[in-house]
């Protein structure tokens, strides 16, 4: 017999090119495919979540940052906003997309992620500078992490899901 499932949607959002779909792939399919794969900005993408919460599941979804419906944000548990260290500007660019969401659900969970650590040694920012934009945002977690290497991924996940799970600070 089918257990009740527990299933948040949860939405990648972020410039062109930052890694969103890398990252859905990453923690989903657990690879890293050339030039990004396939398009997922039209899909959902599910994965079982194995995190103490009994039957949990996530629907991943990229969401089009100039698109953000109330209903989006609405249905949304949590929003992903994905940033590229090698470039400053896609930083300032999900502060903004951040305070767009928070004006609509001032309660949406919010983690701030910068991707591409693989590449620290061409970047323009690092943990100091998203702490700081995850302060603005009041943000339930932040950090660095990579899609290619898969630093943080799989754990950063888990503990996005543990917090909201907690309700840390929020919904
Ligand atoms: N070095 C490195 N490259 C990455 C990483 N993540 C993604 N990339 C590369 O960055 C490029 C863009 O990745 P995508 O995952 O397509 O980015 P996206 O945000 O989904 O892009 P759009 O859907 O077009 O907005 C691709 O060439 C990826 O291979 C990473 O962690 N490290
Ligand atoms: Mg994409």
């Amino acid at each position: 017999m089918e257990k009740n499932v527990t299933l948040w949607k949860v939405g990648i959002l972020g410039e062109r090119g930052v890694g969103k779909t890398s990252l859905i792939n990453r923690f989903v399919f657990g690879s890293f495919p050339q030039n990004g794969g396939d398009d997922l900005s039209l899909q959902l993408v599910r994965k079982k979540i194995d995190c103490n919460i009994a039957n949990l599941e996530v629907l991943f979804q990229e969401m089009d940052p100039g698109n953000l419906s109330p209903k989006k944000v609405e249905n949304s548990k949590a929003l992903i906003l994905v940033s590229d260290v090698t470039r400053m500007e896609s930083l300032d660019t999900i502060e903004k997309i951040g305070k767009r969401a928070l004006d609509i659900n001032p309660k949406v969970n919010i983690v701030i992620v910068g991707n591409k650590s693989d590449l620290k040694y061409m970047a323009e920012f690092w943990v100091e500078e998203i702490k700081c934009v995850s302060d603005n945002l009041n943000a339930i977690l932040y950090g660095v992490v990579s899609a290619k290497t898969g630093e943080n991924v799989e754990e950063g996940f888990k503990i996005m899901c543990k917090k909201i799970m907690k309700g840390t600070n929020k919904v």
